[in-house]
């Protein structure tokens, strides 16, 4: 299959696997939501609605894709055939939705042979759900997203999240209040992948954090891209767990030195 039909096709896909799991999470919310799990300390939580909407979404792609890799943050893992990997947060902003606060999101990812080719990030109680394809711009419905243009940094709206261990937050608040006082201000919404996307809507001028998972960036920083986002780590490292950055062209380059020189790429 070609790459034109190929990208339609998994767009498609992802779309109505993440409005399915949407509709899942935002109807099906028990009132008495708990913890399930926790993974990497007591704060870093997993519900059962991660749960159900990761299976929700995996048996969709099995249905419809049953060749291609899924890499899912709930434990879905398998390599494939197809050269197509899925890379799929059920709930972006666990913690959020937990809470019964709105800025969370289902983040699916569909990559070739290992590059993102096609990214779609749910926001349900936002009711927007932004998507991209490689190479074809990034959209919000009928809208196309752009950036906004780039502001000096002492202008610049930047958006950053914490970890779940206490000694990353501790060195995290540190490069902070170096940060903090260069720039307009600083906005901490909880979801990366929601985080990506107001770059990407102009919602934000910039964005960046350590500690984040393939399944939290990968859409998200597709999606930004494609609206004329810079994305990456440490200057000349793609984004990674150790650093994501994402900025227009212009602000991109001094917030990551910026985050250089303060060691935001260390704990
Ligand atoms: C979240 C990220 C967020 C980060 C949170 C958490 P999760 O992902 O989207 O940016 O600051 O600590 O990692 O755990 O809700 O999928």
């Amino acid at each position: 299959m070609t790459d034109g039909p190929l990208k339609a096709e998994l767009l498609a896909v992802a779309l109505e696997a993440a409005e399915r799991a949407g509709e899942l999470l935002r109807d099906g919310r028990p009132a008495d939501l708990g913890v399930a799990a926790t993974k990497t300390s007591s704060i870093d939580v997993v519900t059962e609605m991660d749960i159900a909407a990761e299976k929700l979404i995996t048996a969709f792609l099995a249905e419809r894709r049953p060749e291609d890799g899924l890499l899912g943050e709930e434990g879905a893992s398998s390599a494939g055939t197809s050269g197509v990997r899925w890379v799929i947060d059920p709930i972006d902003g666990t913690v959020n939705y937990l809470y019964g606060q709105p800025s969370w999101a289902v983040s699916i990812a569909a990559e070739l042979d290992g590059e993102a080719l096609v990214g779609v990030v749910a926001a349900p109680v936002r009711g927007e759900t932004y998507r991209a394809v490689r190479g074809e711009g990034a959209f919000a419905g009928d809208r196309r997203l752009r950036v906004r243009p780039a502001p000096s940094l002492d202008h610049a709206l930047i958006g950053t999240g914490f970890g779940y261990r206490a000694e990353r937050r501790a060195a995290q608040a540190e490069v902070l209040r170096s940060l903090l006082p260069e720039v307009r201000d600083i906005r901490r919404g909880g979801s990366a992948a929601i985080d990506l996307c107001d770059v990407a809507c102009g919602r934000l001028d910039g964005y960046y954090e350590r500690g984040l998972n393939p399944w939290d960036f990968a859409a998200g920083a597709l999606i930004a891209r494609e609206a004329g986002a810079l994305t990456g780590g440490r200057p000349g490292e793609a984004a990674s767990t150790e650093l994501t950055v994402a900025a227009p062209p212009g602000l991109f380059e001094r917030l990551q030195g910026r985050l250089e020189e303060l060691g935001a790429w260390r704990d």
